[in-house]
């Protein structure tokens, strides 16, 4: 059976042919107009990006390669007793297109497993942050520090062939991903104060390690979640501001270390990744203010006045979905299964049936509906995981899976330097002022 490399060698050529036949075909046609506002206005909508592994539809939310996250639970492989799908496995799909095999899969997690060591400087630096130093801060520090010993950017420095460019893109990618337990484990157990995180275990896989570094993985449920948390928090197409991030920081050829750095910088802002931190603040406020049983008026009561404090409620809206997430739901239904009577879980639902309709109401949200930060935080803290300023971290190592697939990638077909265009308000006027 082919490893995940040699798979992607066979398949690389050909796709290298058919944007080639894309862009001979379809190259000079037009996607439509853009718009003034589009440029003002966060270029919502504006097709600007290449990226094969996800899209995001705003009805039906994520696909993986095509694949619903509901058809990847029942089509990724599983670990031995458990139900939900390995991030391996996800990673091959993102990278190929193709389920693995459970023996593919397997040979991931080994892989990662051996991979996994920090070299020293790394676990200092992780070590002399303070314990106030956020923990997003610690993180990107770290990986940004994987370049030391980066693949790609020696082979580099020495020369290569552009058509080497994704061997050593795929080295880096796989020891990024390798490491972040290492890392992640090393930040909790610092900041919260527990001594050193456990050596990885080379014969699991890579959720029940970042659960073990964490100080979970004797809890079963926690491991199936985090396998859940990673795969669905892995990708969310290319526009979206860690994925996007990376892909321009890596189109300077920055290596793998450098681009997901900025990655997560990117994520770790209140609109992206550290909602899932905001939410559990808000929802601990809301408790503080109103009780731990408080009636839907006394909620919808703590609601308007955030609204009316100009505050955004956490974990509500979203710049292209116009559903409920998938990825909520998918979080919801492992509450109903794992944890129905958990009392922050029934604080989270209580209030996914009172936020759209205020939203609604309110009239400015173009989404009123609950995003991805909106649950997890609430499953987390359930299986004692209740430091909240860590959340956003975990979901930085997910998101490690997609944009390492999608570097690789860019690399293999010879991506561009990013560079678009940007205009002055003054050269907007002008250009139509008779228009
Ligand atoms: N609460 C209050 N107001 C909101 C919310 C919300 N949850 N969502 C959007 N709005 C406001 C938004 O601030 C904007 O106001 P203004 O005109 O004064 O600038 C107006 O509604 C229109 O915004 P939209 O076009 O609906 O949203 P946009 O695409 O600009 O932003 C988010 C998308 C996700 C940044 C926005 O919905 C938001 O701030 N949500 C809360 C933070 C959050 O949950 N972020 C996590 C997103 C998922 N992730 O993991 O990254
Ligand atoms: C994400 O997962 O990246 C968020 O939902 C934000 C986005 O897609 O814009």
């Amino acid at each position: 059976q082919s490893t995940l490399k040699e798979r992607l060698a066979e398949l690389i050529p050909a796709e290298i042919e058919n944007v080639k036949a894309i862009r001979a075909e379809h190259g000079q046609k037009t996607f439509g107009q853009v718009t003034v506002d589009q440029v003002y206005g966060g270029m919502r909508g504006l097709p600007a990006l290449l990226w094969d592994g996800s899209v995001l539809d705003p009805e039906e939310g994520i696909r993986f390669r095509g694949k619903t996250i509901e058809e990847c639970q029942a089509a990724l492989p599983k670990a031995p007793g458990g139900s939900e799908p390995l991030p391996e496995g996800l990673f091959w799909l993102l990278l190929t297109g193709e389920i693995p095999t459970p023996e593919q899969v397997n040979q991931l997690s080994k892989e990662w497993a051996a991979r996994a060591a920090l070299p020293e400087f790394v676990e200092e630096i992780i070590d002399r942050c303070p314990g106030t130093l956020h923990p997003m801060s610690q993180f990107s520090m770290a990986v940004t520090a994987l370049n030391h010993d980066s693949s790609f950017a020696k082979a580099y420095s020495e020369g290569i062939s552009k058509k080497e460019y994704w061997g050593h893109t795929f080295e880096d990618s796989m020891d990024l991903i390798a490491k972040l337990p290492n890392i992640a484990g090393r930040i909790y157990q610092n900041v919260y104060g527990k001594g050193k995180p456990a050596p990885i275990d080379p014969s699991k896989d890579y959720s029940w390690n970042l659960a073990h570094v964490l100080g979970f993985s004797d809890n079963e449920a926690f491991v199936e979640l985090m396998r859940l948390y990673i795969v669905i928090h892995s990708d969310h197409e290319g526009g979206n501001v860690s994925a996007h991030t990376g892909k321009l920081v890596g189109s300077a050829l920055s290596d793998p270390f450098l681009a997901f750095g900025a990655s997560l910088n990117g994520l770790a802002g209140p609109l992206h990744g550290l909602a899932n931190q905001e939410v559990l603040v808000w929802l601990r406020k809301m408790q503080d203010k109103i009780g731990s049983n408080a009636s839907d008026e006394a909620v919808k009561e703590y609601v308007w006045s955030t609204l009316k404090g100009g505050q955004v409620v956490p974990g509500y809206g979203h710049a292209v979905l116009r559903k409920t997430d998938p990825r909520y739901t998918a979080q919801r239904a492992f509450a109903l299964k794992h944890l129905p009577e958990d009392p922050l879980f029934k604080l989270v639902g209580q209030v996914y049936n009172i936020v759209p309709d205020i939203l609604l109401e309110a009239g400015k949200a173009k989404n009123p509906w609950p995003n991805v930060d909106a649950h997890s935080g609430a499953l987390l803290t359930h299986y004692g995981l209740h430091q909240m300023q860590f959340y956003t971290v975990l979901f930085g190592v997910s998101r490690a899976f997609g944009v390492a697939a999608q570097l690789i990638w860019d690399r293999a077909l010879g991506a561009p330097l990013e560079r678009p265009k940007s205009y002055s308000s003054e050269a907007i006027k002008k250009m139509f002022a008779n228009r």
